[in-house]
């Protein structure tokens, strides 16, 4: 059977989004995303290069636990998996160029309907990356990072990688070398790895130990066919604390370095850290982005929001200015992210209805993110927040406090220090003061 591609424009009436600036009263406007703006020497669209995620924009239906979808999608109708897969395509492109996004990002599964039959699967898969290839040479999107997913299907109720039994984890591993290989075509500057079901429900039946270390067997093994195979982008993982498991076991940026660190996996890796996962895990995004930059491993990033009321993954789109100012002045110091980019990893509302949703939605997150980054540049400019902070460690700069920095000092050096030195002097921390500065500048 034939399959037609290209004929349908699905977002009719709604035009290439453009800069337009603050004062413009367009709600198809950019307000602040300037592409081309060079903000602390490359432009926007470098720093941010923000990519759209396959699966919320174009798959995701709107169902929750409660009932069953509300989105309905026109692209989402032909009997015929490969077709549907096809008009996805059409309509995804279409969106991603008319946002001006750069990148896109899917699970297999999303590009093209699953199948139980790793043979067929696979077939699927490479029809659909060839699509996407045309796509990508036809529009210049590109794409920032593929992904298996490995906890949709029932065979991985118990795991993927980390599935007791290894039958299961070789199917694990048929799917993942066709995700990996789309990856390779189509140029993947990444390839995320997100263990949804990668942990346990209860350790009563759960033999930790031995299901930590296959997982690191199955990320060695991956790495090794894809090294060999050609791919020269970076790995990622992606922390989440729990859900769908309770306890998953990359549960924060902290966990997951330790956990690459013990498997000697750290060189081949980053993190791709997603604000709402780190609100899950009883952190700040800020905390996330500081431990990973800290560690040289803030790779990427997967951009939504929680809700304070709601305790879980609501990946609502990006609204908190404050929130990612602190953050982009993290990635800005780090001369920006290492590999990756942002992907809005974010899902309208169920009762957001219309196509105009869609852009409605990434158009704001896109306006917080760019803006967030003019704030970080002003702040790094200032300096004040920079300096205060220096001089707050500035005692281990000379003197005996280098000494001891530099491991020179003993305990009995400390002892005597202390009796020399006597009562140190209060030093203010002084919190409220770098609020409001840090309020001056949002
Ligand atoms: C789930 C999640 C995933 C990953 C990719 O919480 O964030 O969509 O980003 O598998
Ligand atoms: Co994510």
């Amino acid at each position: 059977m034939s399959v037609i591609i290209g004929q349908k424009e699905y977002f009719k009436g709604i035009g290439q989004i453009k800069f337009e600036g603050v004062e413009s009263d367009n709600p198809f406007a950019f307000r602040y995303y300037d592409e081309n703006r060079i903000v602390a020497g490359k432009s926007m669209k470098e720093h941010l290069r923000f990519a759209i995620a396959y699966w919320h924009s174009f798959c995701g239906d709107g169902a929750d636990p409660f009932g069953p979808g509300t989105h309905h999608y026109p692209w989402d109708v032909a009997s015929d998996a490969r077709q549907r897969a096809a008009d996805k395509a059409d309509a995804a492109f279409e969106f991603i160029t008319k946002m001006g996004a750069p990148y896109y990002c899917f699970h297999d599964v999303d590009a093209i309907d699953g199948h139980n039959d790793p043979k067929e699967f696979g077939d699927r898969v490479k029809f659909i990356t060839d699509i996407f290839a045309k796509k990508q040479a036809e529009s210049g999107v590109k794409l920032l990072w593929g992904t298996a997913n490995l906890f949709s299907n029932e065979r991985y109720m118990n795991g993927a990688s980390t599935n007791p039994n290894f039958e299961v984890v070789a199917h694990a591993g048929a799917q993942l070398k066709g995700a990996i290989d789309a990856t390779i075509t189509l140029g993947g500057e990444g390839y995320v790895f997100w263990g949804g079901r990668e942990g346990y429900m209860s350790l009563l039946n759960t033999d930790m130990k031995r299901e930590r270390e296959n997982f690191a067997r199955m990320l060695h093994t991956c790495v090794e066919y894809a090294r060999r195979n050609g791919f020269k982008g970076k790995f990622f993982i992606e922390p989440k604390p729990c859900e769908p498991t309770k306890h998953q076991y990359d549960y924060d940026a902290a966990t997951v370095i330790g956990f690459l660190r013990e498997f000697d996996l750290l060189s081949e890796f980053g993190l791709n850290l997603e604000v709402n996962h780190a609100t899950l895990a009883g952190h700040t995004f800020a905390h996330e982005c500081q431990v990973a930059s800290d560690a040289g491993m803030l790779a990427s990033i997967d951009a939504n929001r929680g809700d304070t009321q709601n305790g879980w993954d609501t990946d609502q789109f990006p609204t908190d200015i404050y929130e990612w100012a602190e953050a982009m002045s993290i990635i800005l110091k780090q001369g920006g992210l290492a590999g990756g980019g942002i992907n809005f990893d974010a899902k309208r509302r169920r009762n957001s209805t219309d196509m105009a949703d869609l852009f409605y939605a990434h158009i704001g997150g896109m306006d917080t993110i760019a803006r967030s980054l003019l704030i970080a540049e002003k702040i790094a400019k200032h300096g004040e927040m920079d300096r205060l902070k220096a001089e707050r460690y500035a005692s281990f700069n000379s003197g005996k406090g280098a000494d001891y920095a530099a491991g020179k000092l003993k305990l009995e050096d400390l002892y005597k220090i202390a009796i020399e030195v006597g009562e140190p002097a209060q030093i203010s921390g002084k919190q409220e003061y770098l609020e409001n500065l840090l309020g001056r500048f949002v």
